[in-house]
């Protein structure tokens, strides 16, 4: 049996970050991962995740954010990696629309550099872009977005030279808990420690039975595409967009080192498990169909063929807020899940949160509106 100060269950984005943050603060650190660190069988392959600003899901996030953007320019300079990439995003639906007006909200509530702009000033500072007269556009000059297998590979990294181990390729085969201490079990070690983290995303629910998290993991897909002209969505002049549209709320990337266009969908997809999930794009006769009716009516020069599809699994909460919090029986049991899609960006200060926690640590934020229990 080994023995650590705390258990890390999730190597993706968020275990990753915490086990950075606590191996830092001189704990002995295990992470165990059904898969490679990095890997693409969960929520963040595909080489790109947006980080925004303007808050569409509410102006309580802002602040977050801020955080989450500083730790991880700090985390470029330890590194010595580029991982963010500044584009600016510009966030675009029907003028007086929820989703403008929440963006709105947001970026006018914590004075974020923005411009609003007409869908005429949109067309003709970026001709790639098609939209309807009574569309408009919110653009978020600070944000941009990470390559997000990179920055796992790196706090994965980091974390090792701070002596962290990580335990790939294996899955948790059972989870004992009594007052004091946890005992996870592989099918290869049994490891003991005071303190567990577990943020296995769509499969945390399942680790944590007694918990009853209301986390339910569903399918999504998304593109490359290449577009039919040069010089439109490069990244260095074109700004990732999200497009709230009357058949669905899609995201897009800008092309970053010849990959192509990216699109997703961020509504929609089917319910799953993720050991049941079907992650071949194309599985679907949607998954395609409904990138392309975006493309064609809104990026429409970004139609050209598709260079390669995805599979991913948001874990979507009931009111897609995420869930941060101790386990209510073991309390030494913490948890985050729940991130519904948009929880990348936040990583690197959820892994910082998780730390703190686990090290009983006044908290850098509070996460009172992330409790469990608001589901009761
Ligand atoms: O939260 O910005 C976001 C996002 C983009 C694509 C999926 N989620």
């Amino acid at each position: 049996e080994k023995v650590f100060d705390v258990i890390v269950v999730g190597g993706g984005s968020m275990g990753a970050a915490a086990a950075y943050y606590l191996a830092k603060a001189n704990q002995r650190v295990a992470v165990i991962d059904r898969e490679t660190v990095p890997n693409d069988q969960g929520s963040h392959h595909g080489q790109t995740r947006m980080l925004r600003f303007g808050y569409s899901e509410g102006e309580s996030y802002v602040p977050l954010v801020q955080s989450a953007y500083r730790l991880w320019r700090e985390l470029e300079r330890e590194s010595g990696q580029t991982l963010y990439i500044h584009t600016g995003a510009l966030l675009m639906g029907e003028e007086g629309s929820d989703f403008i007006d929440k963006v709105m909200f947001s970026s006018t509530t914590h004075d974020l550099p923005h411009e609003w702009m007409s869908a005429n000033e949109i067309m003709t500072r970026w001709p790639g872009l098609n939209l309807p007269e009574n569309y408009v556009g919110v653009l978020d000059t600070m944000a941009g977005f990470l390559l997000s297998e990179e920055c796992v590979r790196v706090y994965k990294e980091l974390a090792e030279n701070h002596g962290a181990i990580f335990y790939e390729q294996e899955q948790v085969m059972e989870i004992n808990a009594d007052e004091n201490q946890v005992q996870v079990t592989t099918a290869h070690h049994t490891l003991q420690a005071s303190r567990l983290v577990v943020t296995a995303g769509a499969w945390t629910h399942e680790l944590l039975p007694t918990a009853q998290l209301p986390i339910k993991p569903v399918r999504k897909t998304f593109g490359w595409f290449q577009p039919k002209q040069e010089g439109l969505y490069e990244s260095t002049h074109f700004p990732c967009v999200v497009f709230d549209t009357t058949f669905g709320l899609y995201y897009g990337f800008p092309d970053y080192q010849g990959k192509g266009f990216k699109l997703g969908r961020h509504d929609g997809g089917q319910k799953t498990t993720p050991d049941q999930l079907n992650r071949t794009f194309g599985a679907h006769i949607e998954d395609e169909r409904e990138l392309r009716q975006l493309l064609n009516e809104f990026v429409p020069e970004a139609a050209g063929s598709l260079v390669k599809g995805g599979v991913c699994i948001y874990d979507q909460s009931p009111d897609e807020d995420f869930i941060l919090d101790r386990h209510p029986t073991h309390s030494h049991i913490i948890f985050a899940g729940g991130f519904s899609g948009h929880g990348f960006k936040f990583a690197s200060v959820v892994g910082k949160i998780l730390s703190e926690m686990a090290l009983d640590q006044p908290l850098s934020h509070s996460i009172d509106s992330f409790k469990l229990s608001r589901f009761k």
